[in-house]
């Protein structure tokens, strides 16, 4: 008796938890290289901080990696790996076409890091006053729901509730191209970006 309740009250959470969350796949064309996909805002929503720190390295003269996609509210570490000194500053964080004050962190010897909290969705183009050909991205997502692609451009973000969100995929150089997409289980949206 016991064992047939255990196994329905299983069953229901599994059927359940195949109800509620869904995934977003599909690829991004257009332009060659890594995209980064997020949903946008959702409206009456804000989700914790998250408490791990990922790191921006820099690296053989090289921000690595040359893209690195967070949650707003996370603190980013960056290393400097190399044996010169290295500079980071941004000139701004764009929110689609607004801009927001950039930072410089400063200019610091090798082995040591500093950390940089992001408050603001947004997009932070890395720049070295050393070295002038460095570049390198930070995207921050408003939510959760994110994902890097891969270098053919296919991406996949998981555990997505299901529901109706705007979902934006971003590319170094090009305008975002946005979308409505409608979450119900495992969700395909494809993008094509241009400059
Ligand atoms: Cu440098």
């Amino acid at each position: 008796m016991m064992c047939k309740g255990f196994v329905l009250v299983a069953m229901i959470a599994a059927l359940c938890a195949g109800a509620w969350a869904g995934t977003i796949s599909g690829k991004v064309s257009g332009m060659t290289g890594e995209s980064v996909v997020y949903v946008d805002t959702i409206a009456g929503k804000t989700f914790p901080a998250p408490s791990d720190h990922p790191v921006m390295d820099q690296k053989g003269l090289l921000f690595q990696p040359h893209i690195l996609a967070v949650q707003v509210g996370t603190t980013v570490d960056f290393l400097n790996s190399d044996k010169v000194a290295h500079n980071v500053f941004w000139s701004s964080v764009m929110q689609g076409s607004k801009k927001l004050p950039g930072k410089n962190l400063g200019t610091w010897p090798t082995g040591e890091k500093r950390p940089f909290k992001f408050d603001e969705p947004g997009v932070a183009a890395l720049l070295c006053n050393v070295h002038p050909d460095m570049a390198g991205y930070i995207v921050v997502s408003p939510t959760p729901y994110f994902a890097k692609t891969d270098k053919s451009g296919a991406y996949k973000i998981e555990n997505v509730p299901d529901g109706a969100y705007t979902v934006v995929a971003w590319h170094e150089g090009a305008k975002n191209s946005t979308k409505p997409v409608t979450v119900s289980g495992d969700t395909k949206a494809d993008f094509t970006v241009s400059k």
